[in-house]
């Protein structure tokens, strides 16, 4: 196992990844001769040490305004350690996991969205057939929070598989709408709100009564481009940040609602922007048809 100083001996290659709000690095390097991932990651804080880190530690000025100053506190080195996971030797599979993909915002048309993206949708053998197992009953029936039959405005709302159930800090909710063929927000028109109000009404009762979460601490959503092409909406709690629950991708039930309400054909018609990895099927469609800037 490498260890001690040994890190001082790695060749840096490549950073495979960082995040600043994460406060992560990921790289790419090499220890006598073989490949190597190193993932450096800033400790969050504790409660139980913040004292022995103001009692120990050195402000250094920054600046300062009126009531408002910014300083770098010095910290002795043990309160300031950096999580670190090595894998050597890394093989190439190791680097590709770790590689993070450039994205790129795709701003679709209702044009594009007829030309480029129901193609490829229609082209795709991506499979839905868990959801219809779900509504049908064949699978997760016992999971089943609410169901509404309704053949026109009726969905049904369960656990999504993210969540494990365990506590509601992290609620995480599916409505599947029973009505089949309304693939994603692109397809909703006037004629579908009394279906999108029922969701909303009848999806925020069903997890007040069960969670008591009320609806103030629900974000409700839908993704586009979603993953699965039939239509369905997200309930999570709003503490949580789940995956894809920010702006490149959630779009919130409420303003589709109104949005159908000012104008029926708003999501025929209107410029949608998402945003898509290097490597995404779509992605290439729409840089195969010029429809990406790149300057
Ligand atoms: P999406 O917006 O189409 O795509 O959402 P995303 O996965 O990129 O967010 C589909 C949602 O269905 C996701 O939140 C999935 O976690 C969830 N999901 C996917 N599958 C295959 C299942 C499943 O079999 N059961 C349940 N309960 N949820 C699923």
């Amino acid at each position: 196992k490498p260890g001690g100083d040994v890190l001082a001996s790695l060749k840096t290659l490549e950073i495979l990844s960082e995040s600043a709000e994460e406060k992560k690095i990921i790289v790419h390097g090499q220890l006598e001769g073989n490949d190597a991932v190193v993932v450096l990651e800033k400790n969050p804080f504790s409660k139980d040490t913040l004292e022995e880190l103001f009692t120990s530690s050195t402000l250094k000025f920054d600046m300062e305004n009126n009531i408002y100053s910014s300083y770098s506190l010095q910290v002795p080195l043990h309160l300031n350690e950096i999580k670190t996971t090595v894998i050597y030797p890394a093989t190439e599979e190791h680097l590709k996991k770790y590689r993070s993909h450039q994205s790129f915002l795709v701003e679709e048309t209702g044009d594009d969205y007829q030309s480029i993206t129901l193609p490829y949708i229609q082209s795709r053998t991506f499979s839905i057939q868990w959801v219809y197992n779900i509504l049908e009953k064949k699978a997760e029936a016992e999971r089943i929070v609410y169901e509404d039959p309704d053949p026109k405005v009726g969905f049904t709302l369960l656990p999504d598989l993210k969540w494990d159930q365990k506590r509601v800090v992290n609620l995480y909710l599916i409505a599947i709408v029973h009505q089949r063929g309304i693939k994603s927000l692109r397809d909703l028109t006037e004629e579908h709100l009394p279906l999108l109000q029922n969701i909303l009404k009848k999806g925020k009762e069903a997890i007040r009564t069960h969670y008591q979460l009320p609806a103030s601490k629900l974000r409700i959503y839908l993704h586009y481009q979603p993953s699965y092409y039939h239509l369905h909406v997200h309930f999570t709690n709003l503490k949580y940040r789940a995956p894809g629950c920010g702006l490149e991708r959630a779009h919130f039930l409420s303003d589709v609602i109104q949005n159908l309400q000012s104008d029926g054909q708003y999501y025929k018609t209107r410029t949608l922007s998402f945003q898509l990895h290097e490597g995404n099927g779509l992605l290439c469609k729409f840089k195969e048809a010029g429809r990406l800037e790149f300057r």
